[in-house]
């Protein structure tokens, strides 16, 4: 009962927008941040009963990644660092869309029901705040601690200011029973960096020279501020930051940032010709998204895009490189007594050379819908899964067991063979399970263990370019009036509904060498997004665009 006044008086203070209808979609609900005060504080009492239910700490991130500056949103993170479970999805939506503060009070009243939660008993909640640097981000975190302090027995913690993998993290670690901070996270990064580029060995020639520095665009977000901390602690590499966000520096997402670089193929503002040849990298506005380039002329601002494809390619050469290592004989005796199941997860979006390229490695290769929840499921049914999207997100899970197990490899040898290449390569991967976030794409670890790579490798940014040569792509999209008037099966790559639209598509395709398009319904706006790939930049245009015309 008093825990049903409570709720009834807070609620008073957030009523919700009139006349739009949101959806916790793959990144969280999402929309311009003046309609979501209301959303944010029905999300915090979600997460309240969700940390009751779980007996865990959750994370509530406030932030609209890579949207414009005037979006905001709010995403939950579950007890294991990863996407809230998608059987509490349809109750989010339900909640924040009910617009009557009755109804509202029910749907909790069910919920809790159903759900068994002990709201009022022993079972205390914690709930971490984290959010980034958008300026509605004080208003939206007042929201959220509202309604998490309108559920009884449950406390918000304010972390601060983070980037999303971080806030990630830290609920992670803190449900293994460990200590959080930043300074946590930023040692464990630059630590096990340290580790890996201590490994390298020594007597290799370098057979290409490997780049003298690094610049990166922090998309006039928090990651960029983030990264300047982290470099401090970061012997060996030499790294400016750009676009940190600062006073004059340029707008959140305007024009810079891992998606405008991948989308758009130019460089992000603040870049001139002065860094023609120079490794470039650029983080998305709360840093889970990474990027590669390089300018190769000086005539127009065009890039050499090195994407989440190539990312997820020159991890997978690198660990399975360190696996064969691993599993040969030598002297000591000391053979691998298990042999380590690694596979990669791309989406349709992945193009059509990177998955052939990989396919040549020899690596099992899965497809799942677009959306990280999707992709970091799929991963953790190896003992290392490796995933990327070719938009940046990405990062490599490794198994509970793959971990005691390469411990074990690592503790028990002999003098003979400690120093081996066996035991090194134990001691790389965990090194790499520890540098790469556990619990999501991480742009600020996945740069670091690629610096860690391409330094082991002696190679450049232009060498690691030349892995394979993209197929040219072209995205678009159309508006619809009901974008879920498209329904695709197959991990998105056929078309369910209307029906005879993927025929039409198929037709379309076979008119280009190597042409391969797929639409699907966008998860963050009202919009069906389109893909081609051909062997040729103007037939994969041509192709987008006859497939557009059939979406529309
Ligand atoms: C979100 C997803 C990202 C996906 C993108 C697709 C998460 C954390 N993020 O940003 O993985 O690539 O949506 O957007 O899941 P779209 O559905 O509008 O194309
Ligand atoms: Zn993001």
């Amino acid at each position: 009962e008093k825990q049903r006044t409570l709720l009834i008086e807070s609620a008073s203070r957030f009523p919700p927008p009139q006349g739009v209808k949101l959806s916790y979609g793959t990144s969280g609900f999402r929309a311009d941040a003046s309609i979501l005060s209301s959303t944010v504080f029905r999300v915090g009492i979600l997460a309240a009963l969700r940390s009751i239910k779980t007996k865990s700490v959750i994370g509530l991130m406030i932030t609209a990644s890579h949207n414009q500056v005037s979006d905001n949103g709010i995403k939950i993170a579950d007890p294991t660092g990863g996407m809230l479970t998608q059987d509490w999805e349809p109750f989010a939506d339900a909640i924040a869309n009910a617009i009557d503060p009755k109804d509202f009070i029910q749907l909790i009243t069910e919920f809790v029901k159903k759900e068994d939660i002990p709201i009022g008993g022993v079972q205390s909640a914690e709930i971490y705040l984290g959010r980034d640097t958008r300026p509605s981000g004080e208003v939206l975190l007042e929201a959220a601690k509202q309604g998490i302090s309108s559920v009884v027995g449950a406390v918000a913690i304010d972390m601060g200011i983070l980037t999303t993998p971080q806030l990630h993290w830290m609920v992670r670690r803190k449900n293994m029973g460990m200590k959080v901070s930043e300074s946590s996270y930023f040692e464990q990064l630059s630590n096990s960096f340290r580790c890996l580029v201590d490994l390298i060995p020594k007597e290799d020639t370098v057979t290409s020279k490997v780049d003298e520095k690094l610049i990166v665009d922090g998309a006039n977000g928090v990651g960029g501020e983030k990264l300047e901390e982290l470099k401090k602690l970061v012997d060996g590499l030499i790294i400016e930051v750009r676009n940190t966000g600062k006073e004059g520096e340029g707008i959140l997402n305007e024009r810079v940032g891992a998606d405008f670089v991948q989308k758009e193929k130019v460089a992000p503002l603040g870049f001139s010709s002065n860094d023609v040849g120079i490794s470039c990298a650029s983080l998305d506005g709360d840093a889970d998204r990474l990027v590669y380039f390089h300018i190769p002329s000086i005539c127009n601002m065009k890039i050499d895009l090195v994407d989440g494809d190539k990312i997820l390619s020159l991890y997978s050469l690198f660990i399975m490189e360190q696996l064969r290592a691993l599993s040969k004989k030598e002297n000591s005796g000391m053979i691998a007594d298990y042999s380590v199941k690694l596979g990669v997860v791309q989406t349709a979006y992945a193009n059509g050379a990177s998955t052939e390229y990989l396919k040549q490695l020899g690596l099992d290769i899965v497809f799942t819908p677009t959306g990280v929840k999707y992709l970091h499921e799929k991963a953790a049914e190896y003992d290392i899964g490796i995933y990327f999207e070719a938009n940046g997100h990405g990062t490599i899970l490794f198994s509970e067991h793959c971990i005691s197990w390469l411990e074990s490899r690592t503790n028990e040898v002999s003098s003979t063979s400690k120093g081996s290449e066996q035991h090194k390569a134990a001691l790389r991967l965990l090194a790499i399970s520890n540098l790469i976030n556990q619990a999501v794409g991480d742009a600020l670890s996945g740069l670091l263990l690629a610096e860690a790579i391409l330094l082991h490798k002696g190679w450049s940014i232009k060498r690691w370019a030349t892995l394979y040569q993209d197929l040219p792509s072209r995205q678009l999209k159309v508006k619809v009036a009901d974008r879920t008037a498209v329904t695709t099966a197959n991990a998105e790559t056929v078309v369910v509904k209307p029906s005879g639209l993927q025929e039409a598509i198929n037709s379309e395709t076979a008119k280009f060498p190597l042409g391969r398009s797929f639409i699907r319904p966008s998860g963050t706006e009202d919009v069906i997004r389109i893909y081609a790939e051909a062997s040729t930049q103007e037939a994969a245009d041509t192709l987008a665009e006859s497939v557009a015309e059939h979406a529309k």
